[in-house]
């Protein structure tokens, strides 16, 4: 196996064994199978939705900490052959990302191949919601077809920009999907303590499965929590009517194996980022959608205009203890665009004056190592007249630290899912038309992103396709990214890595 798609990648190099997420080599290199052959389907298919909608499926599925189960991964190869003529040994001999040998431009393809992954999942989650379009689709098709082409350099890195921009689109699609099914976001405090009956946990991106999820325990005596990147739920009026919806469970996602443990209760997972569970919690954890870990109960997809039914998981609850207390108090979510935006005037006039010096986009993922310690201390380092925009679960970080507000705005505005950082591009574009700037550059806003998954590699190319400048990115930059790459990314767009606090925030603040 080879694998350096995530920041947790081996010696910073790559994963050549077995993964540090617990990917066996068998499964990514059935990953790499799957990769190539999507591409074969872009290439030589017949342009269909199911077609589109398996290369969607397939790219997400390889996303990291999404699907550890190489049976999962050998079907699906066995389904993506039907749709071309292929042979085991043109797919065995052509598939894995050393096949291209050119550092760079295996870099650059790479670096497309990780954002197609990360958009594919946003697409995913609008189209679970009936949200989809064709050009997109088409996208995704073209740019897995320029990866097996002879292109220069300099047109893979305006196709790497390109993915930015569709991953714009993509998210404004998802963003549409969620809150026109589910309500726009709002202002609120999540409980993160818990109450005394038997619980599930909820984790992941999938609002669909939340939903169906709390529908179907309404009355049962069953509690719902949600973990990790399913936080931002708690904020939707769609899902705040339900009484037995008790709040935020723990942190994000690499503190599971404790407080998994911890919980009692029953754990659903609905998409990324699941870690190898602990015999002593396994039987309670189910997957669901993409996810997928040999071992654990599976919820199958829902029939055609039905719920899935999670009758199973619900039974299996009520014969659990309540979950043990983590801890108590709220913390603050819901600071989307459509909430931001009602108070833009407010915001407005606080820069204006002086009283809010800077915002800092501190948006992406968490990770388990110590030197994300990093960006606690920076958000407790900041001066009290800046506030953080967060979104994705680097948020965990700092978001139960006692930051305050300015003039009741809270210190930390949290929009949601890495998804939502949609909602951060949307904030900085109108608070550039409030203050009529040619270049949102020009804002008091900085950037010290935190990555780890392929979501974020989006995300960041977002962000770069809009012309942002000088973020810093961390813990530490991608090992995709070949040294040339790199000088690319600094000279064109300032990109830098992080050092210390100190010597950061005077860069950034
Ligand atoms: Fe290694 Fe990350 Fe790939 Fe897992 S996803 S095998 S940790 S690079
Ligand atoms: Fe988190 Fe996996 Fe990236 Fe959605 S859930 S941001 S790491």
């Amino acid at each position: 196996m080879f694998c350096y798609q995530c920041e947790e990648t081996m010696n910073g190099s790559g994963c050549t064994n077995a993964g540090m997420c617990g990917k066996k080599g068998a499964v990514a290199d059935a990953q790499d199978r799957l990769i190539y052959l999507c591409k074969q389907i872009a290439k030589k298919g017949s342009n269909t939705e199911e077609e589109s909608v398996f290369i969607m499926r397939s790219m997400f599925s390889t996303i990291t900490n999404v699907n550890f189960d190489l049976e999962y991964f050998n079907n699906r190869i066995t389904e993506g052959k039907k749709f071309i003529e292929i042979t085991d040994e043109d797919i065995y001999s052509n598939a894995g990302v050393q096949k291209e040998e050119n550092v760079d431009l295996k870099s650059l393809k790479e670096t497309i191949i990780y954002g197609l992954k990360g958009l594919c999942a946003y697409l995913d989650h609008a189209y679970v919601l009936g949200y989809k379009d064709d050009e997109i689709f088409s996208f995704v098709r073209k740019l897995l077809i320029t990866t097996t082409e002879q292109k220069s350099a300099e047109e893979l890195t305006a196709m790497v920009l390109k993915v930015g921009e569709f991953g714009v689109k993509t998210m404004a699609l998802l963003d549409k999907a969620n809150t026109e099914t589910y309500g726009n976001p709002e202002p609120t405090k999540v409980n993160i303590g818990v109450r005394n009956n038997p619980g599930i946990l909820i984790s992941g991106h999938d609002l669909k499965d939340m939903h169906e999820l709390l529908e179907q325990t309404k009355g049962t005596g069953v509690d719902i929590y949600t973990h990790g990147e399913m936080l931002p739920a708690n904020s939707y009026p769609a899902f705040k009517k339900y009484d037995n919806l008790v709040g935020n469970y723990g942190g994000s996602w690499w503190k599971q194996k404790e407080e998994f443990e911890r919980f009692n209760g029953v754990i659903l997972m609905t998409t990324n980022c699941l870690v190898p569970p602990k015999d002593s919690y396994k039987d309670r954890v189910y997957t669901t959608g993409l996810v997928g870990f040999e071992g654990l109960k599976h919820i199958p997809d829902r029939d055609e205009n039905k719920q899935k039914d999670f009758s199973a998981l619900i039974e299996h609850a009520k014969s659990c203890n309540p979950p043990e207390q983590l801890e108590e108090g709220n913390i603050m979510g819901g600071f989307a665009h459509n909430s931001v935006l009602s108070v833009a005037d407010k915001v407005v006039e606080a820069v204006k004056s002086g009283t809010i010096k800077k915002f800092i986009v501190m948006a992406g993922c968490d990770g388990r190592h110590k030197e994300r310690e990093y960006y606690t201390q920076f958000a407790e380092a900041l001066p009290k007249d800046t506030i953080i925009l967060t979104a994705g679960c680097a948020k965990y970080r700092y978001n139960k630290l006692p930051l305050g507000d300015i003039g009741g705005i809270p210190r930390v505005l949290d929009a949601g899912q890495c998804n939502d950082s949609y909602s951060l591009i949307v904030i900085a574009q109108k608070l550039a038309e409030a203050f009529e700037l040619d270049d949102i550059n020009k804002l008091p806003v900085s950037y010290n992103i935190a990555w780890y998954e392929q979501k974020a590699v989006l995300v960041l190319l977002a962000l770069l396709s809009l012309g942002v400048k000088n973020i810093h990115l961390g813990p530490k930059l991608p090992a995709f990214v070949s040294p040339e790459v790199l000088k690319v990314l600094v000279d064109k767009f300032g990109i830098k890595g992080i050092t210390n606090v100190e010597t950061d925030m005077e860069a950034l603040v």
